[in-house]
């Protein structure tokens, strides 16, 4: 089963994106191959209990990989495939040996995954210190995909304040990249991002 992994720094939006997303293309609930905390057993939640167990607004709340099993009708079929969560990958070594092997997991999945959803906050793009700032592991997580998967950067967070500027900037950083931008609040680019993933299920 092909596998889209949504990939970025901590705090970015990835898990309120699946989350959102998931519902949008139309599923009933969100249904994981293993639940969150990293156990191997199947695990679902209804979109409420997602967002308000799985999403926060501290980095780090995803430590292990999640992947969800997605189904979106293309024609008169119907395509399956894993969107996988992951642990926000920062900058340096954490402390938390729990979250390194979360980032670890989350890379080793990047690797042999067929779709990156690659997301960054455009909000907080450039704002120094942050810990969803654009940075070095961004440029990284760039040049590792892009040869490898069909590769999409999500610029998120849309709806805030400063995200056209942070857009811009990720424009102009990444000018060969596909730079979509997205709310995973609103569902901004949910549509873009459906069409993106069902050009590469094909
Ligand atoms: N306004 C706004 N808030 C968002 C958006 N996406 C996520 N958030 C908020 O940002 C915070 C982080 O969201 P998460 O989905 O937990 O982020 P994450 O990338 O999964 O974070 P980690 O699991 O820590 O790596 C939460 O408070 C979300 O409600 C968005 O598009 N707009
Ligand atoms: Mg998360």
């Amino acid at each position: 089963m092909k596998d889209c992994v949504i990939i970025g720094k901590p705090n970015v939006g990835k898990t309120l994106f699946l989350v959102n997303f998931a519902e949008y293309v139309g599923a009933a609930v969100l249904q994981f191959e293993r639940s969150p905390s990293g156990s191997l057993y199947e695990s679902t939640y209804s979109f409420e209990r997602a967002r308000a167990g799985l999403v926060g607004p501290n980095p780090h709340t995803t430590t292990a990989v999640a992947p969800a099993l997605l189904r979106i009708r293309v024609g008169k079929g119907v395509r399956e495939f894993h969107m996988t969560d992951t642990a926000g990958i920062c900058e340096g070594i954490h402390g938390d040996p729990v979250v390194r092997s979360g980032m670890a997991d989350s890379l080793r999945r990047l690797r042999g995954c067929d779709i990156v959803l690659h997301m960054v906050d455009a909000s907080k793009a450039t704002s120094p210190g942050a810990v969803e700032a654009v940075g070095d592991v961004d440029i990284r997580i760039a040049a590792f995909s892009a040869s490898r998967a069909a590769y999409a950067i999500l610029a998120n967070k849309m709806d805030l304040p400063g995200a056209d500027a942070g857009l811009l900037f990720i424009r102009r950083l990444f000018p060969r990249e596909s730079v979509i931008p997205t709310s995973a609040l609103s569902g901004r680019g949910f549509r873009e991002v459906r069409a993106f993933i069902v050009k590469h299920l094909r």
